[in-house]
């Protein structure tokens, strides 16, 4: 694919503003080590056969551990108590549902939102004392998780121009410095505004509500690198770009696919349901190019039977699909069904539904039809026979749940991947039944209604009528930067500012060095967070450390204590309410600094009460129940116990598109085929880390101890580089400019994995992720596709 596939050497940046040059590594200290990115040196690798169950005792083991360390025994166990109950906290991890009040266990968390628990409830401070012994150069030189075992930081800190240390300042002189250099842009589209999918629904509608009346639609979000594919494919077919399942209909599936997602380690509490769910004999499908362990098996770690060991056995089916064969293989199982219909059974197509509720079906099935079956096991890499197979049984149930997460939604051809999931539903009508839908399984616990709150950098008209009105004012309508655009307007001088309310944007975004540049070209680099990270290194010529509280913690306001409401991955919004003494005292909570932010840039410019309102969130709530489609009697929903689901027309079989139907989409068929000698390379999450934050260098389930600079590679691939097992190796990423980029000293694993495909950690490997190379309509980096070559390391 690539045009010049076999000449791996630098070549000279490319100097068009059309194609951004390359930088080369900024080498920050005397020892020659790139600040942007975690040293590339090796610690004590300890290999381990990979897992064929996950949880049991060792997973209860392993987050206690983590707990009582961090926070202590009695206070660690004190507040696990409180993770996802009624009257407690939302756990911080992933967005996966809580059970119903009543079905709520007093332990209602998993290992790794205990680990995220632990993070944030650390005892150890990052304080001005912590800065004063450190400079941002030496903090540099450490790994990630050094980073974050440092603590929670505990005050304002700025770092000055031309400093070598972070200092302590005034919040009030820290909102007036971020005020002063809004203010002094020629325009408010100069100043980007990034969040993370942590912040609370009051926060997030606060935010964009301060951004808009500054006057940009620039609010780019984590969502941009996570599941704006499937926003973006639900939403062109379905009308709807969420997920349409509830919890309860995992249990009246007959069959689950769960496809391109890792639930053992990134939704451990997805298990628990997928355990019911087979128990009520719902048949899990499988689809992954690793065998992961939480797909194979689960031992309930809060059960007498998993507790001594007994595991379900989830997926009975498991395709090793190649990276980015999904396309393919839903096509199989389409033509499949095609042919299943005109030879074995007519009813393997649902007319009816087709009939009543969707369109395009005749175009569909010719691009069916012209698809041939050489083309579907080339890319799929899975044989006929058992695509085939598969769909025999599709054919014989519409309670049919899809559930996808980042392995489809991070390459090229995303959108037209899970439209093609989409149009496999469609054939078999498995929407707006119990007991079937379409499942995206979001990342962080509020990615979703962040969105809700109108966090995207292009919301509908609609819905900005609604917020002008609301506090009469004119919000901008011409679209704002994504991440991606955000990153190159501060390349290329376009944007000065860079505001992140949460996150770790340098570590999340694709093309680390690139990506650093912008960072270092702005005039301001603000990041609200609760922990250190590598984005407080990289900065602009001023830079702001903004800590806030965490989830867990107590927030007053006028003298009471405060609660924030969050939505999760199935549309139920519900409390949050941290009750756990703050990190500091210092410590604002997020609304109060939005709200202190506003004040200072827009004084009598803006038309909104800010102080007023966080003095009491119910006025946050019942300003977001004025301008959010489905909030009424937001206040008064929102304190029923669990919380209330948003409606989700696509149950009823209401599909709110222009035509009023849900759309077959004829995609022509694609996938990244590497030249001989390439590989695909994907980055994927180990299990002891939440996205950018690293709990430890182990990766348990797949064998791995003590090292994150890994890269998997199929037993052949090895063979055919004369490699090693645990040989240092080099990555070498090539673009579809045939531009290159190097991951220097990788360990190479023998794994089981489809031939042509590699897999390494996020963020080690984002220096391999071309700022330029991003999913089509959605324009998310395809950190699952990244065409590389794998040699012996030079040094
Ligand atoms: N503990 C923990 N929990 C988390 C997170 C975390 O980092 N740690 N992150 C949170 C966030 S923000 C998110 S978005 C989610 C992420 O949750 P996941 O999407 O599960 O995370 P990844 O590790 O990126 O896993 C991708 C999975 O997709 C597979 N895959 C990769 N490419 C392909 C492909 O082309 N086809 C198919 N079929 N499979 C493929 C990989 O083998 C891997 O199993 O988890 C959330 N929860
Ligand atoms: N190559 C590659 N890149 C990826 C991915 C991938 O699979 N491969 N996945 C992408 C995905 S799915 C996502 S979602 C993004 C994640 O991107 P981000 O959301 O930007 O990154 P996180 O690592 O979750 O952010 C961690 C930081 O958030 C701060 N934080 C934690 N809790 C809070 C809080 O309550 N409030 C505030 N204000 N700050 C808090 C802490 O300071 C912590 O250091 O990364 C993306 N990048
Ligand atoms: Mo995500």
């Amino acid at each position: 694919m690539a045009p010049d596939s076999r000449d791996t050497s630098p070549k000279p940046p490319p100097t068009t503003p059309e194609s951004p040059s390359l930088p080369p590594n900024p080498f920050d200290d005397e020892h020659g080590h790139p600040s942007d990115e975690p040293p590339a040196e090796f610690s004590a690798l300890h290999l381990k056969k990979p897992e064929h169950k996950a949880a049991g005792p060792e997973a209860v083991f392993h987050a206690m551990k983590k707990v009582t360390r961090e926070a202590g025994l009695v206070r660690g166990l004190n507040i696990l108590t409180h993770v996802n109950q009624d009257g407690g906290f939302d756990c911080p991890s992933c967005a996966w549902p809580d059970p119903e009040p009543g079905e709520r266990t007093s332990f209602e968390f998993c290992e790794n939102g205990a680990k995220a628990v632990a993070a944030e409830t650390t005892t150890k401070r990052v304080d001005r004392a912590f800065f004063a012994q450190h400079s941002v150069a030496d903090l540099a030189r450490h790994g990630d998780d050094w980073l974050d075992a440092q603590g929670r930081l505990a005050e304002p800190m700025i770092l000055r121009p031309g400093a070598t240390h972070y200092e302590p300042i005034a919040w009030d002189d820290a909102f007036r410095l971020v005020a002063d250099e809004l203010n002094a842009l020629t325009s408010p589209d100069e100043a980007v505004f990034y969040t993370s999918g942590r912040t609370s629904n009051e926060a997030a509608f606060l935010y964009q509500l301060f951004v808009r009346q500054y006057g940009t639609n620039n609010l780019p979000d984590c969502s941009n690198l996570c599941h704006e594919s499937s926003g973006a494919a639900l939403g062109l077919t379905l009308g709807v770009g969420k997920g349409s399942v509830h919890l309860d209909d995992f249990a009246k599936a007959d069959i689950i696919l769960l496809v391109g997602q890792n639930p053992g380690t990134n939704h451990p509490r997805m298990l628990t349901t997928l355990q019911n769910a087979v128990e009520h004999g719902a048949k899990l499908v499988a689809i992954n190019p690793l065998k992961e362990a939480g797909l194979l098996a689960f031992a309930h770690p809060q059960q007498v039977r998993g507790m001594l060991g007994f595991a379900t056995t989830l997926a009975d089916t498991y395709l090793q699909v190649k990276i980015n064969g999904d396309q393919a293989l839903f096509r199989g199982l389409a033509k499949a069904l095609f042919d299943a219909m005109l030879h074995e059974r007519g009813d393997a197509i649902d007319r009816l539904f087709i009939n009543e509720h969707t369109s395009g079906f005749d175009a569909y099935r010719e691009v069916v039809e012209q698809t041939t079956w050489v083309e579907i096991t080339r890319l799929s890499g899975i044989d006929r026979e058992q695509i085939e197979a598969l769909a025999r049984r599709l054919a014989e149930t519409d309670r049919i749940i899809c559930c996808w997460a980042m392995g489809l939604t991070q390459h090229k051809n995303s959108v037209a991947t899970i439209q093609e999931v989409i149009n496999l539903l469609l054939l078999r009508g498995a929407l707006g039944k119990p007991g079937s839908g379409v499942c995206p399984v979001r990342g962080h616990s509020n990615v979703q209604g962040d969105r809700t709150m109108g966090i995207w950098e292009r919301m509908p008209d609609r819905w900005l009528d609604r917020l002008g009105a609301a506090f009469n004012f004119d919000p901008p309508r011409h679209h704002g930067f994504d991440v991606v655009q955000s990153i190159q307007a501060m390349h290329e001088g376009k944007a000065h500012v860079f505001f992140g309310l949460g996150g770790n944007f340098l570590s999340a975004s694709p093309d680390t060095h690139f990506t650093a540049e912008a960072l270092r070209r702005c005039r301001l680099t603000a990041q609200v967070s609760t922990k250190l990270n590598r984005s407080h290194l990289v900065t602009g010529r001023t830079a702001l450390i903004l800590p806030c509280l965490g989830r867990s913690e107590r927030d007053i306001q006028g003298g009471v204590e405060q609660f924030v409401t969050v939505e999760n991955s199935m549309g139920i919004v519900h409390q949050s309410h941290g009750g756990f003494s703050p990190a500091s005292p210092h410590l604002l909570s997020e609304p109060v600094m939005i709200a202190r932010l506003a004040v200072e840039t827009l004084k009598e410019r803006s038309t909104v009460p800010w102080q007023w309102l966080v003095e009491d969130y119910d006025r946050i709530r019942d300003a977001i129940e004025r301008v959010v489609p489905g909030f009424d009697d937001y206040n008064e929903k929102v304190r029923h116990p669990g919380g209330f689901a948003l409606e989700h027309p696509v149950r009823e079989r209401r599909f709110p598109t222009w035509d009023g139907k849900a759309h077959f989409t004829p995609a022509p068929l694609s996938a990244i085929e590497p030249e001989p000698g390439q590989l695909l390379l994907m980055t994927i999450r180990s299990h002891d880390q939440f996205n950018t934050t690293i709990y430890s260098r182990d990766d348990r389930y797949r064998g791995i101890r003590n090292e994150r600079r890994i890269v998997f590679l199929n037993q052949e691939d090895m063979h055919d580089r004369g490699l090693e097992p645990q040989q240092s190796v080099d990555l070498t990423g090539i673009d579809p400019q045939g531009r290159t980029r190097i991951a220097r000293h990788f360990r190479a694993i023998p794994y089981d994995i489809p031939r042509g495909c590699a897999a390494a950690y996020f963020p080690e490997a984002n220096v391999l992720v071309p700022i330029d190379s991003t999913a089509e309509i959605s324009n998310t980096p395809t950190s699952k596709s990244i065409v590389i070559t794998v040699a012996p390391s030079v040094d």
